[in-house]
């Protein structure tokens, strides 16, 4: 392939500025609409020195091969090419950290984020503010034709949620838009999150608290914008992420002690529960088995129900497939089974103590979720 170079594509003083902006598009199936954002960014930035950093899973679609073409003829692009990795926070969290500017922004690759507002949020970060927002519900701002009703309610109904962690009076923390200092950022990224879809979220509450400690305020400001419907392709939204999203705020409400991971595997694990008791129901009424059998049976099932969960979500970002996805099922059978033998002896062992069937029950159960959780984290989803 040849490489063109066209030298009128910049000014000197646009190739010596180091860039002021750093703007990360993280990007899974939108080789539609990579380029063309390109061009809706250049013409908004104007003279802003910026590089425009894509971070693409490797997407189906071929959308590296198309930013890598774009960055073939500008200096300014770059394409984070990962491979057998997903996750949107992850995603973004690499973008940041791949550039050296000091101020960077998120954007949706979709075109449902107006980047017209990116000069006006920029200057409110010059001004003093380190964290800005672009949103969708105040001011001006309006979810116009960009969402579902459905998808309205449910993200207002988050932002309300969303209020619980940060104690923060903000119009929008489930944006995906926002522009923000980096030496605020580098000092929490550490504590942040990589599981999930919301990290505007996981920065304002670990940055908050990282000030609140040292007895400053996180300042953050806001730009309203109209949401916009995605241009081509299809949202990566779901149910799963739905779920994550409330694991995270939790995790957040327990300040971190418990991962998120942790406490959407505890609930895969309760509705496991709920599988085992209709499976004995099933295997017993229904096709007559006797005990023994219809409790091995509601086990297997039980236990291959929260595998497959788990799976998709619990560890959505480190879904195993093919040949892994058996020796995982496998590994994960031998973990619960040293779990059932650790649920029964510390049951019992409370039992012994304190004579209470509730709570030694309990104490079993809870042994058991540590145990797989802890053991399969290990074993399971390496
Ligand atoms: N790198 C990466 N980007 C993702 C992933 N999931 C979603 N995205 C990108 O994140 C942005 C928002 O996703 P989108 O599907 O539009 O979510 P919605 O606007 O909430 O429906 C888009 O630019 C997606 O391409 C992922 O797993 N990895
Ligand atoms: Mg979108």
């Amino acid at each position: 392939m040849t490489v063109e170079l066209d030298p009128k594509a910049f000014t000197a003083q646009q190739i010596w500025n180091s860039p002021q902006l750093a703007v990360i598009v993280p990007t899974f199936n939108e080789r539609d609409n990579v380029v063309s954002l390109f061009d809706l960014v250049s013409t908004a930035l104007g003279d802003i020195p910026f590089e425009f950093i894509v971070v693409d899973d490797n997407s189906p679609d071929g959308t590296a091969a198309v930013v890598k073409d774009l960055a073939r003829r500008h200096a300014n692009v770059r394409c984070i090419h990962r491979i057998g990795r997903r996750g949107l926070s992850s995603a973004v969290i690499e973008g940041i950290s791949a550039s050296a500017a000091p101020y960077f922004a998120v954007i949706d690759a979709d075109h449902q984020h107006d980047e017209r507002i990116l000069p006006q949020m920029l200057d409110k970060a010059l001004a003093g503010d380190h964290v800005v927002v672009g949103t969708r519900y105040a001011g001006a701002g309006a979810v116009g034709e960009g969402l579902s009703k459905a998808r309205e309610a449910g993200s207002r109904f988050a932002t309300r949620l969303s209020g619980l962690v940060t104690g923060k009076a903000l119009s929008d923390p489930m944006s995906g838009f926002f522009l923000m200092r980096r030496d605020v950022f580098d000092e929490i990224a550490p504590s942040l999150s990589s599981e999930g879809f919301k990290i505007l979220l996981d920065i304002i509450v670990s940055a908050g608290r990282a000030r609140a400690r040292r007895g400053t305020e996180l300042r953050l400001g806001e730009v309203p914008y109209t949401f916009r419907p995605r241009h081509a392709g299809e949202s990566k939204m779901s149910s799963l992420v739905v779920v994550q999203f409330l694991g995270l705020v939790l995790s957040k409400l327990t300040g971190g002690l418990l991962p998120a991971s942790f406490l959407l595997f505890g609930l895969v694990g309760g509705l496991g529960v709920f599988v085992h008791m209709g499976t004995l129901w099933a295997t017993s009424a229904l096709l007559g088995f006797n005990f023994f059998w219809a409790q091995l049976s509601a086990t297997i099932v039980a236990m291959t129900f929260n595998f497959m969960l788990n799976n998709e979500l619990t560890y959505a970002n480190r879904k195993l497939r093919g040949w892994r996805y058996f020796t995982g099922l496998l590994t994960f059978y031998a973990v619960c089974s040293f779990g059932a033998i650790a649920n029964v002896s510390v049951a019992n062992w409370i039992y012994v103590i304190d004579h209470s069937l509730w709570i030694a029950g309990f104490a079993g159960v809870l042994m058991s979720v540590v145990f797989n959780y802890s053991v399969t984290k290990v074993f399971t989803w390496r």
